[in-house]
């Protein structure tokens, strides 16, 4: 076909640094003429070389994924990729696009997705590159990104007409082929390969479990069809709203108590289902809850650790485990137990690439519903999924009697995130600063019988690459290991997200069973009144608790 490459001149917007995890934006922002070229031309000028090289490219489906693709394969093409790999309507998940770009050795991968946040014409929408390895970009790169975007004049894009992205297959574009893949295939192969799918099948097979998973109308739809359904023999209805819509069925793809209530509802009204989960817009995030009973992200992360021997995919033990700062330190208790070493990272899924790299992690967790290990190098909903179900199989025990003998072993870390959503971001910045500024004269102040022993602002150092990043949330640590934290979210697109993080260990089994908003009351108390929150949200209570 013939092609011609144009140079459209542009110039810079102000606004392109990207968050936690890439660019997240209103779809009417991403909609302006230039905005989203400015921002692939940022991210091609920060590659070494990607003459003749490998591109893949997906996203969760959501509104402006199909015209964002047809741009990006022109763009990759003018720059000189050699392949571009997009899954089938321009879809893939996150963790599938990291599965294809580690299997087909790409140079990196463009996921086109702002994960959990709402979809639709006035909704959101999102970019984010991940590198070679298949996880997000790192610092450097995102801040190189962020220098291109403000610097440009002018971007390169193919003068051709939109690939039909619906047919698997092969179009020549110029220099470059386009190949239409389907985006399950690879990452269903790799889950065969980490679980005992012929245990859990036959389970299914004799009416023995019975699980539900809510898809939340977003990418995983078709995967957890095609891997629960087909592959697991779980039942035609095991995945509720599974088909992927760009609005998201007018939801909040978030798997969370507040979001996704009505999976919630399900599974107490039904004895019967041993297992309730649900994945968010991009397949990253999990929830995973059983009859009546919640497991926190903090909490599955610490059981997965402590029951990681009974998986095929994890027999051989683990060689460390590493978690973002606010997630809680349930997971420390089993390393310190195991004799690996464990990780405290900040808030971000790039922080655990080095560390899986290097092989001092095998699993990796965050408090914001993440959880995955070394097969990737994103964190991966399914899979979290799976990990469950193969444990339920191997121990015929429910969820709940799981998570309790785990807490009685180890002690329960009561948690929860307290999240004031669209606050004033001035407001916002001057408590963080506020709270800096206090840090040295808080230790010896009491939270109900709980006394402050220190305070910090959390700064990590990598320890494979030394990379130092700071400011990654305010820390109040009690002299019993309660925490508090406090820190601005790096994923919202209006105003400001003040998250704080409540943490209380409890030894005695006695008092394990205790409500967790009441166990920490002390802490929630004394988090209102420290950081005046009444005051710079303007808010009674948090918009978002869990
Ligand atoms: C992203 C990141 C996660 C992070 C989460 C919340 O998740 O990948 O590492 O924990 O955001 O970040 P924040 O607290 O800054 O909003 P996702 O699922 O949104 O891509």
């Amino acid at each position: 076909m013939a092609t011609e490459i144009k140079r459209v001149a542009t110039t810079p917007f102000d606004d392109q640094r990207p968050g936690t995890s890439g660019l997240r934006k209103r779809v009417r922002t991403f909609q302006q003429p230039h905005y989203l070229e400015n921002f692939v031309h940022a991210i091609f000028a920060s590659l070494d070389d990607c003459r003749g090289k490998t591109l893949v490219l997906g996203g969760d489906g959501r509104y402006y994924n199909r015209e964002a693709a047809q741009i990006i394969i022109r763009m990759a093409a003018a720059a000189g990729f050699g392949r571009i790999l997009v899954g089938r309507d321009g879809l893939l998940s996150t963790p599938a696009a990291s599965v294809v770009i580690r299997k087909r050795r790409a140079l990196g991968g463009i996921v086109l997705s702002a994960s959990h946040n709402p979809g639709g014409p006035d909704g959101d929408f999102g970019i984010k590159f991940n590198v070679a390895n298949g996880g997000p970009a790192p610092e450097r790169f995102t801040t190189a990104c962020y220098e291109a975007s403000r610097t440009i004049s002018e971007y390169r894009i193919l003068d051709a007409p939109d690939v039909d992205l619906s047919r698997l297959g092969e179009h020549t574009l110029g220099d470059t082929v386009v190949e239409v893949m389907d985006p399950v295939a690879d990452y269903a192969a790799l889950m065969e390969d980490l679980f005992d799918f012929d245990r859990i099948r036959s389970l299914f097979e004799a009416g023995a479990m019975r699980i539900r998973f809510d898809a939340m109308h977003a990418i995983t739809g078709p995967y957890a069809r095609e891997i629960l359904e087909h592959r697991l023999g779980a039942g035609p209805n095991t995945v509720i709203n599974g088909i992927p819509r760009e609005d998201f069925g007018g939801g909040h793809p978030d798997p969370n108590l507040t979001y996704a209530r009505a999976l919630v509802e399900m599974v107490d009204a039904d004895k019967s289902i041993q297992l309730g989960a649900a994945s968010d817009g991009d397949g990253d995030r999990n929830m995973i809850l059983g009859h009546r009973f919640f497991v926190t992200p903090s909490d599955s992360l610490a059981v997965m650790a402590a029951n990681a021997h009974h998986i095929p995919g994890y027999r051989s033990g683990l060689a460390g485990v590493a978690r973002s700062m606010p997630t809680s330190q349930a997971v420390d208790r089993v390393a310190e137990h195991l004799g690996i070493e464990c990780f405290e990272t900040p808030t971000g899924w790039k922080y655990f690439g080095n560390l899986l790299d290097a092989g001092r992690a095998t699993l990796c967790g965050e408090e914001s519903f993440g959880t995955s290990s070394n097969h990737i190098r994103e964190k991966d909903g399914l899979w979290a999924v799976l990990f469950w179900l193969n444990l339920l199989a191997v121990k015929g025990e429910s969820v709940a009697r799981i998570v309790g003998n785990h807490w009685r072993a180890f002690g329960r870390n009561f948690y929860s995130r307290h999240d004031y959503e669209e606050v004033d971001a001035n407001r916002a910045h001057a408590m963080v600063e506020g709270l800096r500024a206090r840090l040295a004269g808080l230790p010896g102040q009491t939270a109900g019988g709980l006394r402050v022993a220190t305070a910090d602002d959390f700064a990590y150092t990598d320890p494979v690459d030394g990379e130092v990043a700071e400011h990654q949330g305010i820390r109040i640590l009690f002299d019993d290991g309660s925490r508090i934290v406090f820190r601005l979210s790096g994923t919202g697109t209006a105003g400001a997200t003040v998250r704080v993080y409540l943490e209380r260990y409890e030894p005695d089994p006695e008092h394990q069973g205790l409500d967790t908003q009441t166990a920490l009351a002390d802490l929630i108390a004394y988090a209102r009144e420290v950081a005046d929150l009444k005051t710079v949200t303007g808010m009674e209570r948090p918009t978002v608790i869990t």
